[in-house]
């Protein structure tokens, strides 16, 4: 039993999802994801966990196929649609991928790979109706997602949570922030991370709420749809609150009136994914009426702290342990520290991810022996309020919502027969959070459009670097290692 597609039965009628101009109700979901279900077991009962990837904007269909493949017993591997290439083929390789769903706009990109006899490609526009049978029984204990994180290694890990571990996560959600059938959110964020996927549409579809999508981020056509007056939760990162507040800056005085009108009939509006400015919590306010909901959480563990929905919503901080989460703050040994003491946050309960796929050694690594989940974020708790200060890591960046990792960029760079060494830092930066910047060593002339044309071949654009510099050498310590914070003063 997948508890999400279970709840789906009981509001058949009400419209789920709205996208490009058409309504679908939640037994159009029901219907078609059993279609693609079938089609994808042909003749097997049960797809037993195998993995399914799939490049699909955020669409109805992009749900109906991970529904699809939750039915059929599978795995869903949703994929990045802004990586190039080499960056797919590495989740598809690293999940050991049985089928491909590709969507019409991703045909070109990925047509290389239909030769993989490892590999059954599919259109996600080719499913069609096969004969009626009955869909596999899934024990919710079961793996059902994978996702890709960044960390302190430089190729992404891939995170797999069970049904049981992503319902524990909505129904959290769902208690704290008081969802409600009445809800409908505009679905804007990418859906290969926990903030689309689970925050955002799980959370609208498991409450009998309507979910509208906005495939790619526009400021302008967010606010022509927010002045329908139909969105009444919105959810984003600091970045998108960042443009949404410039934009906004730039148009007339009865333009932005409209605008705050239909802003102040929301229920609530969320930031999260990276630290929210005090400044952007501040404007927006001003523009909304509304204090933004700030909370935390991370791909391995979904959403852990979380400011309460309705007591006070303190700037700079991030709030207390959400529904059924336990979290505490422990030093370098390992110990609890008390109230006003910095420490890393420790994460333990039904919403924690299973393991890293493939990497035993990682997870075991990523607990303690107790079973807490160690997030590598330091914070500290003040008049019950966790107020994050850090990161145990440098080679860790948030830009934009995106978690990257300095030493995949690094290993890139120094891939180039021009560049003889590089450091990759994370600069403070309005806009993104942290820029992601670059110094380079090389004996050679290097035309840095050139470069940046060849990183796009091996990276997603945002994890470009936005700024370089050239340097004759590395800073490092007595012992050899780059100082990254000696980098970063440099820019
Ligand atoms: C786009 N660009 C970026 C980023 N996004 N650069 C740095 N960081 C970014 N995040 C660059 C592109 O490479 C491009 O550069 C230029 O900006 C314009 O790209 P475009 O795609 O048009 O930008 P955009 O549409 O304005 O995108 C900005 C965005 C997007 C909407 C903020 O980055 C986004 O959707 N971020 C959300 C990520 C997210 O959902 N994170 C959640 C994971 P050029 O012009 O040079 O090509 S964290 C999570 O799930 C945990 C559990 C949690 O706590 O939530
Ligand atoms: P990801 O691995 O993409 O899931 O990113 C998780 C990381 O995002 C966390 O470990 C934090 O470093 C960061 N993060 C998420 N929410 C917040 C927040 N409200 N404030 C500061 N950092 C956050």
């Amino acid at each position: 039993m997948i508890p999400l597609i279970e709840n789906a039965f009981q509001f058949p009628s009400r419209i789920a999802v709205l996208d490009q101009g058409q309504h679908y109700s939640y037994q159009h979901l029901l219907d078609r994801s059993a279609v693609i279900a079938r089609s994808l077991l042909a003749t097997q009962r049960d797809l037993n966990q195998e993995r399914v990837a799939f490049i699909i904007p955020p669409s109805f269909d992009y749900l109906a196929v991970q529904w699809g493949i939750w039915r059929a017993g599978g795995i869903a591997v949703p994929l990045c649609t802004s990586y190039p290439l080499p960056s797919l083929e590495y989740v598809i390789d690293d999940t050991k991928a049985s089928f491909l769903i590709v969507a019409p706009e991703f045909e070109d990109l990925l047509s290389p790979l239909r030769v993989r006899e490892d590999l059954t490609y599919l259109s996600s526009k080719d499913f069609d109706n096969q004969p009626s049978s009955h869909l596999p029984d899934i024990d919710p204990s079961r793996g059902a997602m994978i996702l890709y994180t960044s960390g302190t290694t430089s190729l992404p890990k891939g995170v797999l949570s069970s049904h049981q571990t992503i319902t524990a996560q909505i129904k959290s959600l769902v208690q704290a922030w008081k969802w409600s059938e009445n809800d409908h959110i505009l679905s804007i964020l990418p859906l290969h991370h926990v903030h689309g996927i689970i925050n955002v549409n799980s959370c609208a579809l498991w409450s009998g709420a309507k979910v509208q999508f906005l495939p790619q981020f526009d400021a302008a056509k967010v606010f022509d749809i927010f002045n329908e007056g139909k969105v009444n939760v919105f959810m984003a990162v600091p970045t998108i609150y960042f443009k949404l507040i410039a934009f906004y800056e730039t148009l007339s005085g009865s333009e932005q009136e409209e605008i705050q009108k239909a802003l102040k009939k929301f229920r609530f509006m969320v930031s999260g994914s990276a630290a929210l400015p005090v400044s952007v919590m501040e404007k927006w306010k001003g523009i909304s009426g509304h204090t933004l909901l700030e909370r935390y959480g991370m791909t391995e563990i979904g959403m852990a702290i979380s400011n309460p929905y309705d007591g006070e919503r303190r700037p700079g901080h991030i709030g207390q342990a959400l529904p059924g989460v336990s979290v505490r703050v422990c030093d370098e040994e390992g110990k609890e520290v008390p109230p006003h003491k910095s420490g890393e946050i420790q994460v333990k309960g039904d919403t924690v991810f299973s393991e890293y796929w493939g990497k035993p050694e990682a997870t075991a690594k990523a607990f303690t022996k107790d079973g807490w989940f160690k997030t590598g974020d330091i914070a500290i708790v003040e008049d019950g309020y966790f107020r994050i200060l850090g990161r145990d890591s440098v080679d860790i960046i948030k830009s934009g919502g995106y978690k990257i990792s300095a030493l995949e960029i690094e290993e890139k760079i120094r891939a180039h027969e021009a560049i003889k060494d590089c450091g990759v830092v994370g600069i403070q930066d309005e806009e993104w959070g942290e820029k992601v910047v670059a110094a380079l060593v090389t004996d050679q002339n290097i035309d840095i459009s050139e470069l940046k044309n060849w990183l796009r071949t091996q990276l997603p654009s945002y994890k470009i670097p936005k700024e370089f510099v050239f340097l004759e050498e590395l800073p490092r310590n007595a012992l050899g290692k780059v100082t990254k914070n000696e980098l970063k003063k440099l820019f």
